[in-house]
């Protein structure tokens, strides 16, 4: 499974070169895993599909997930099966990000997003250390001796749990040669995770995150929705991708082409409007997706809302797990 012929090279950080930012693997979406790679120890709570399944609902293929079955394929009022674990609720949509229903596209850049919860085992992170970048040893390349530098207590996670790729290859914007594996510009090679939210309004949702930002190498995170990656060209144009500042903070701050700590609104664009948000065009289940930009972040808890005024505080809105 190590033998990718992907052209994921040890480039520079694209942070202050755009020009290098797009890698060129031609990858696909890879076999879902159950959150950390294959024979490690590292358990997302992961429940076959076929378990989560309810009568009568044959579309399931048989992905893996961070959510309990409990909360899985509910019914809608018709008593037609819904293949969602969330759902808008009042418009409002709130999600842990450890209860992520797929985790896809790992092995491009052999990056997992692990799980750490609060009273379970530490997951174990699975990657080679002290090798040197550069030369032919992407994407292996890691020049720690240790795959994840913090020990960040889940109990100061929001659901006291939060996700974080690693393995943390790249701790600090100057440190050379990590390039495409420790910072994803192109979404297609970021190891992605799904979340499936039944809508019942359609309209702009104006998504905020909840992470613990670390300096300028663990900070960023990519957003789409149903395998597209969507851009927000009101201003400062940039595909929907967050940047967080240091500590547990919510925030709204889209990664803007040249305001990359936040975009500021005008006249013209609302504050609101210049930053992260999805528009949901049709009713139904919509796949919505986050997909690492920096390892080494803290992942905890996203909320999408039509209210433009809304604004989480504390632990934010309960989760709006789909009613039974
Ligand atoms: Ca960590
Ligand atoms: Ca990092
Ligand atoms: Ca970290
Ligand atoms: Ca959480």
């Amino acid at each position: 499974m190590l033998g990718l012929g992907l052209a994921v090279g040890c480039g520079g950080d694209d942070d202050t070169s755009p020009g290098n930012a797009e890698a060129t693997a031609g990858t696909t979406m890879a076999t879902p895993t159950d959150g950390g790679p294959p024979g490690t120890t590292a358990d997302n709570g992961s429940t076959d599909a076929t378990t989560m399944s309810v009568s009568g609902d044959t579309t399931d293929d048989g992905p893996t997930s961070g959510v309990d079955s409990t909360t899985s394929a509910g019914s809608s009022d018709t008593g037609t099966p819904v293949d969602a674990e969330f759902e808008e609720i009042d418009g409002v949509v709130s999600v842990e990000a450890e209860h992520y229903f797929e985790e896809t596209n790992n092995e491009t850049i052999l990056t997992y997003w692990y799980t750490f919860e609060a009273g379970r085992p530490e997951p174990v992170v699975e990657c080679v250390t002290n090798t040197p970048c550069g030369g032919g040893n992407a994407p292996m390349c890691n020049q720690y001796p240790d795959c994840d530098g913090d020990a960040i207590d889940p109990a100061e996670a929001i659901g006291s749990a939060y996700v974080e790729a690693l393995p943390d290859r790249r701790r600090d914007d100057s440190e050379p040669g990590t390039g495409n594996l420790g910072v994803v510009n192109n979404q297609e090679n970021a190891p992605t995770l799904h979340y499936r939210v039944l809508f019942t309004q359609t309209g702009r949702y104006y998504v905020w995150g909840h992470a613990r930002g670390q300096g300028p190498a663990a900070n960023g995170i990519h957003l789409g929705i149903d395998g597209t990656w969507p851009d927000n060209d009101l201003i400062d144009p940039s595909s929907m991708r967050m940047q967080f500042p240091n500590g547990w903070v919510w925030t709204q701050n889209r990664r803007g082409g040249s305001q990359h700590t936040g975009v500021s609104g005008t006249d013209e664009v609302s504050q609101r409007d210049a930053n992260i948000w999805l528009d949901i065009e049709s009713p139904g289940v919509h796949d919505i997706m986050w997909g690492m930009r920096e390892d080494g972040l803290e992942w905890d808890k996203f909320v999408m809302v039509l209210d433009p005024e809304f604004e989480p505080e504390g632990d934010g809105p309960p989760e709006t797990t789909l009613r039974q």
